[in-house]
């Protein structure tokens, strides 16, 4: 049966595993819920109540990250190195991309114009940490586009939109970011991620936070 991947629009977790199918040339159908309203159907194969959750083999599979493994696991190509202390270093850089998915998380419900941008800094520091641990590219292993980098696609994705409000310097004086940043982009299956109408629907959600962002993007 044909997997079906349980999403929101927006949701970065969802597009992670969204990535890692389309590396793996997997056919899957993708059903969006309203996380505002939220179908009995879900609640029940979504014990956390969010997205994502992968309907496969007759299971429902929640957490992204375990989503992901599971797909590493039993389809090619491997997106994890063979390697086991490769791996769990990958796996380390996975929990540092979330961490930063909570910060943008901050930056964009920050209450007022301060808090913005010591967000930004925060920001820009995580990814100071980020260039330090990028080698010569263009993935964050090297030649193979690996798990990190279905991670941070998804990151990049929101500072598209960020940088049509203002510029924030998140990534400023870091080009190994930047330059991986560029590579995600143009990367198919990160492409393809997230629908067509992602940057107007993040502008929407962004617009209702009534929060400092939301302001600067009505001056
Ligand atoms: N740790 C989870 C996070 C998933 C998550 O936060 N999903 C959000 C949407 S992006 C959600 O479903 N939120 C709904 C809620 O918390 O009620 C994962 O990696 O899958």
């Amino acid at each position: 049966m044909t997997p079906v991947l349980v999403s929101h629009p927006l949701c970065p977790y969802v597009q992670r595993a969204a990535i890692v199918l389309a590396e793996k040339g997997v056919p899957y159908e993708r059903r969006d819920i309203d996380l505002a309203a939220k179908p009995d159907w879900f609640l029940a194969v979504s014990p956390l109540g969010k997205t994502p959750v992968l309907l496969a083999g007759g299971a429902a599979l929640f957490e992204s990250a375990v989503i992901c493994e599971y797909l590493d696991e039993t389809h090619a190509p491997r997106l994890h190195p063979s390697d086991a202390l490769l791996r769990a270093q990958q796996r380390s850089w996975m929990e540092f991309g979330s961490a930063l998915l909570n910060l943008i998380g901050g930056f964009y419900n920050a209450a007022d114009e301060r808090a913005l941008a010591a967000k930004a800094a925060e920001i820009h520091a995580r990814f100071g940490q980020v260039e330090a641990a990028l080698g010569e590219g263009p993935y964050f292993m090297g030649e193979q586009f690996g798990m990190v980098d279905a991670v941070f696609g998804p990151v990049f994705r929101y500072f598209d939109v960020f940088d049509t409000i203002a510029e924030f310097g998140m990534l400023a004086g870091l080009p190994r970011s930047a330059a991986w940043r560029a590579a995600l982009a143009a990367r198919p299956s990160v492409r393809q991620a997230a629908p067509a109408n992602y940057p107007d629907l993040l502008r929407a959600f962004l617009l209702k936070r009534g929060a400092a962002l939301s302001v600067r993007m009505v001056r």
